[in-house]
């Protein structure tokens, strides 16, 4: 019977491994401790933004401020008028095979506020989003989709959110179909940005983000 138990207990390892493995995207950790302005991210509005070392009690331990390793993403700045600013990646995937977006966030007791999470996939099948600089960088010929995270106090918040809960946000421009998929000449989820809303008109945000990725 031990033998039984010991070899499912191998399969279930296994089958875990198997799933880990293959089961997420990663998009960034900041682990490089830095950020990758113009290589990998770019950045707008007037946020401060900075790789900075994680600090956090190991008693008792906290797994998901573990998991999120020696650096995190601050994102800092002041507004008169809600908007601070943001960043954003480019993707340029498939991504029809996952259905969540997940990121880690540490909020700030006194300044929280609102964390948007904006996805663009190519709906007129060229591996780019048109943008109209005379429209605020809106998007002319793909959709955008948005959810919007509420900033929590101090600490990290695991939050993941399913595909299904972004909504498009430009109806009449591009398809208005969720389809991240490169199908038919589209180039599928092209960019993910995030932009920091202030909870008061004139105020703060400070918040630190890790572990960006797609997962099933
Ligand atoms: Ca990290
Ligand atoms: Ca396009
Ligand atoms: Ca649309
Ligand atoms: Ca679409």
């Amino acid at each position: 019977m031990k033998k039984v138990v010991l070899s499912l207990g191998i399969v279930f390892m296994l089958g875990t491994l198997a799933v880990s493995q293959f089961s997420f995207y990663p998009i960034d950790n900041f682990e490089n401790g830095k950020f990758a302005e113009g290589a990998k991210w770019w950045r707008f509005g007037d946020l401060k933004v900075e790789a900075v070392k994680n600090v956090y009690a190991e008693q008792p331990p906290d797994l998901i401020a573990e998991s999120c390793g020696e650096y995190a993403l601050q994102l800092k700045g002041q507004t008169n008028d809600w908007y601070v600013g943001g960043i954003g990646t480019e993707l340029g995937l498939d991504a029809s095979s996952y259905s969540r977006f997940q990121i880690d966030v540490y909020g700030d007791n006194i300044w929280q506020g609102k964390l948007k999470v904006e996805f663009f996939e190519d709906d007129n099948g060229n591996y780019n989003i048109e943008q109209d600089p005379q429209n605020q960088y809106e998007p002319v010929f793909d959709d955008k989709w948005v959810v919007e995270i509420q900033i929590q106090g101090e600490g990290y918040t695991r939050v993941s959110i399913p595909f299904s809960a972004f909504r498009d946000v430009n109806p009449k421009v591009g398809d208005d179909i969720w389809n991240p998929d490169q199908k038919n000449g589209s180039g599928g989820l092209q960019k993910l940005q995030l932009v920091a809303i202030s909870e008061n008109q004139k105020g703060m945000m400070n918040l630190r983000v890790d572990n960006l990725l797609l997962t099933y």
